[in-house]
Order: C-alpha cells, then structure tokens, then sequence
C-alpha cells in the first residue's frame, strides 16, 4: 500500500522555505533569493520515494498587503491550508520574529489535527544556546508535532523532516506520476527562471517589481526551443540597470537563465529577452492577473 500526503510550507519570508523544498525534492522547483517576497504563487514540488508521495506546497511569506499582487499572495497562503495532511511552518533562527509567527499562525489556524511540524532553519547562523532558547519560546505557543532544526541551504537536517512526515502521511494513492517533481508548466518554469536569476543579479537595485512574461514557445525543426518572453518592471530607472551599459546586463542575464533553463527542460533552449516598464502594474488587477497572478477558483 501507497503512502500519500500534501504537505504545505509555511513561514515568514526569506524563511528559506523554497531552498528547503529544493532540497527535499532534488531538483530547483521554486525559486530562491535573498530578497523577501520571493515567491509568490503556490509551488508544489513532488517527490516520491519508498512507497510514498509527499507533494510540498511551497507558499509566498506572509506580509503586509500593499498592493493587488500582495493580496494575490495572501490569498494564496491561506487557499494553501485547506486539504493538507501535514504541514512545516519555518523559522529563521537567525531573525526570529515570534510575535509576528504567532500571528500568522492564528491566521493560518491549520485545521484541526493536522499535524504541524516546526522546522527551525539556517542553523548553520547561530549557536545551540540560541537554537534552545528560540524552540522553548516557539513551543510556549504553539503545540507543534515536533521540533526539526535545519540547515536548508547546508544540506542539513533533510532527512529528519523527510522521516517525520513518512511518519504522519495517511496511506492513499499517488496524485501525480513517480517521475513528477513540479506543478509547473514549461513556460512557467521561463518566466520563474528569468525572474530568479533578474533577482539574484539585481537584488539591491530593483525591488520586488519584476514580473516576467513568455510571449512565445516554440519547438523548432532543428530541435531547439524557441522562447521569447518580457521583463516587466515599474520604472524607466529599473530598465536602464537591467539592460546595462550597451545593453550587457540583459544579455548576462539571458545568458545565465538559458543555462538554468537548459539543464531545467533538458533541451536547448534559445532565449529571447525583452524588456518593458509597465508603471505600478502591482496595483492594477487586470495587469496583475495577465502577468500570471490569476487566483485559482
Ligand atoms: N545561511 C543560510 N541561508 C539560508 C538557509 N536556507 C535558506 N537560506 C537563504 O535564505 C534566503 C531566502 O531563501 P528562500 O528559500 O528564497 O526563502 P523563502 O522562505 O522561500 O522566501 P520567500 O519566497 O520570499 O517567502 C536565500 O538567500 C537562501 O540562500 C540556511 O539554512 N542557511
Ligand atoms: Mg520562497
């Protein structure tokens, strides 16, 4: 008999929430950066081994709502809870916000037994006093199933969550096939991509307003994919950094996402960059739903 379980991962942004799905999955399902707010739909990372299919539902880290996209994020946080059989809520021990986590976990209100795993990350930034200190606070509040301290991007610490949630998954048939590993559709995966990599280079100069588009996906005869796709941003000063002086920023970028992108799908993929200034589109609806930030019914 089969294992299955959806498991949500929750937790303040910049957590390491995505870096710890990555890891647990073996492949770069959802993307990372050192820029809060990173993600921001519902990622799922699929991962099947022994018997048993655990399906993470990476979620963005919740966080004031200023603008349409923030309540596209919110909606997606808590449309995430429902139908889960377990859960991982994140901490960054290196900046714990307990207050703030207790809030959000009463937001949350994980429905009634679902077992909730407080998993303790980025321990490779503090010492042990600090770690006990940090679980004794968070186990005053909340009655969580256990207690996992992680090192996400140190390879630490995966095994441990892997076993618990073996442990409290309902046997059940697999939702998805032994060889998925992603929710995401191809040209998901491009507009993903592009936006990680514009966020790791770009990171202190253009802020959260990125959105990036695939116009086109086309498999060519020669056997190369074809896909063009649009950096959108806020301002004419945001585009200028991007493109870079005669346009080498940009051409960097497409450079690297290609890489990435090549070893993603598995093919050679040949990248068409562009980029447009579409002035506070996260405030627009219309124009946060067309960048892809739909909510699901
Ligand atoms: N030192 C250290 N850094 C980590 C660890 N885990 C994640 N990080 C870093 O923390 C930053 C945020 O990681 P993400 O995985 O994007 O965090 P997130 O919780 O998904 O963030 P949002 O999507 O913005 O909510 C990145 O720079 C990661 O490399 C860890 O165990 N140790
Ligand atoms: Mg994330």
């Amino acid at each position: 008999m089969t294992k299955f379980g959806a498991v949500g991962v929750f937790g303040r942004a910049n957590a390491g929430k995505s870096t710890l799905v990555n890891a647990l999955v073996g492949e770069r399902v959802s993307i990372v950066s050192k820029r809060p707010q990173t993600t921001r739909k519902r990622i799922l990372g699929i991962l099947t081994v022994d018997e048993c299919q655990l399906v993470f539902c990476d979620t963005p880290g919740l966080h004031a709502i200023k603008n349409k996209l923030d309540a596209y994020m919110h909606d997606e946080i808590l449309s995430t809870v429902k139908g889960l059989q377990a859960g991982l809520y994140l901490v960054d021990l290196s900046e714990p916000k307990p207050e703030e986590d207790q809030s959000y976990l009463a937001q949350l209100n994980p429905e009634s037994g679902m077992p909730l795993f407080l998993v303790l990350n980025k321990s490779d930034l503090v010492d042990v006093v600090t770690i006990a200190k940090i679980r004794d606070q968070y186990a005053g509040f909340y009655k969580f199933e256990q207690v996992i301290v992680t090192a996400a991007a140190r390879d630490k610490g995966h095994d441990e969550v892997l076993a618990a949630l073996q442990q409290v998954v309902p046997e059940g048939p697999y939702a998805y096939d032994v060889d998925a590993y992603t929710s995401l559709s191809e040209r998901e995966i491009v507009e993903e991509t592009v936006r990680e990599v514009a966020l790791q280079r770009f990171y202190q100069e253009v802020p959260h307003s990125i959105a990036v588009q695939v116009e086109e996906f086309k498999e060519r005869e020669n056997g190369k994919t074809f896909v063009e796709a649009t950096i959108y941003v806020e301002k004419e000063s945001h585009k200028k950094i991007i493109v870079g002086k005669g346009g080498d920023g940009i051409k960097t970028l497409g450079q690297i996402a290609r890489q990435r992108l090549n070893d993603l799908l598995g093919r050679d993929i040949f990248l068409q960059l562009w980029i447009k200034v579409r002035e506070n589109w996260r405030r627009d609806e219309q124009w946060v739903e067309r960048l892809g930030y739909r909510k699901s019914t």
